[in-house]
């Protein structure tokens, strides 16, 4: 059997095609497998499960066929979805994990993870993730009326998007000392993360064990997967 592992589809109205890339990956892909991970920034957006946006119940009917075809879904947050909540994955029938897990996939142990985590360099960006990962601060922005919620991360992320802009590649990539913590911490051979849209495998030797990391693509004019089976972990890409 199969595993597949997506992120970073960044979906959202203004591109539908990226929709219909999923909408498609389900059929294609995803419905012949026995798990889908889904690791952060699957929407582009995300403020609030009851935001009535009608690609949010496009995407969940999909999600909920495919789980009731027996492929058993699980989500990580990213950084832009990490709003999305019980009541919402409930509607995909898909399970909410921790930012970081031990998977057990096809007899293989990956740790997974959005990737966000890593890029300790960011500091400017690693504030604002504590800031908006505490509680009583989401309660507070969760309590707002929708449409005050939808101008504030409007302005949010026009900000990011000019701050983005000041910032080198070298800073929004991954710390290489954060990843060789996160292998020691975790002691697995493989980890697979998003957020960077930089996808490629790496390897890297680390007292005396080589070790992989493999990085998602983003999906931005065509999709990006890891497949996993019991004798190999692959990046996979295919058109829209
Ligand atoms: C997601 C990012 C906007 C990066 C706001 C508390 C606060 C949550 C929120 C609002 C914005 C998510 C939920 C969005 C990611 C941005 C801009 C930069 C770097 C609060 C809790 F602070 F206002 F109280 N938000 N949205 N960014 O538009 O999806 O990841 S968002
Ligand atoms: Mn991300």
């Amino acid at each position: 059997m199969t595993t597949l592992v997506i992120a970073d589809l960044h979906l959202n109205e203004q591109e539908p095609a990226i929709t219909a890339g999923f909408l498609r990956f389900i059929q294609e892909q995803a419905v012949h497998a026995s798990q889908l991970y889904i690791l952060g920034d699957f929407f582009d957006y995300w403020i609030g499960d009851d935001d009535p946006a009608p690609l949010h119940k496009t995407v969940a009917d999909a999600l909920k066929a495919l789980s009731e075809c027996g492929v058993k879904i699980f989500f990580i947050h990213g950084n832009r979805d990490f709003l999305l909540g019980k009541r919402y994955a409930k509607q995909c029938g898909m399970t909410l994990l921790p930012q970081t897990q031990i998977i057990e996939a096809e007899g293989q142990r990956i740790l997974i993870l959005h990737g966000d985590t890593l890029c300790t360099d960011d500091t400017d960006y690693q504030h604002y993730r504590k800031r908006v990962h505490t509680k009583w601060i989401q309660r507070l922005f969760l309590w707002l009326p929708l449409s005050v919620r939808l101008k504030i991360a409007k302005k949010m992320r026009a900000g990011s998007q000019s701050a983005n802009q000041q910032k080198t590649q070298a800073i929004m990539d991954v710390n290489q000392n954060a990843v060789i913590d996160t292998f020691r911490q975790y002691k697995t051979q493989w980890m697979i993360h998003g957020h960077t849209h930089r996808p490629a495998v790496h390897d890297l030797r680390i007292d005396g064990e080589t070790h992989f990391r493999g990085v998602l693509g983003a999906w931005h004019s065509q999709g990006s997967a890891f497949k996993i089976t019991p004798d190999d972990i692959s990046l996979i890409f295919f058109p829209f």
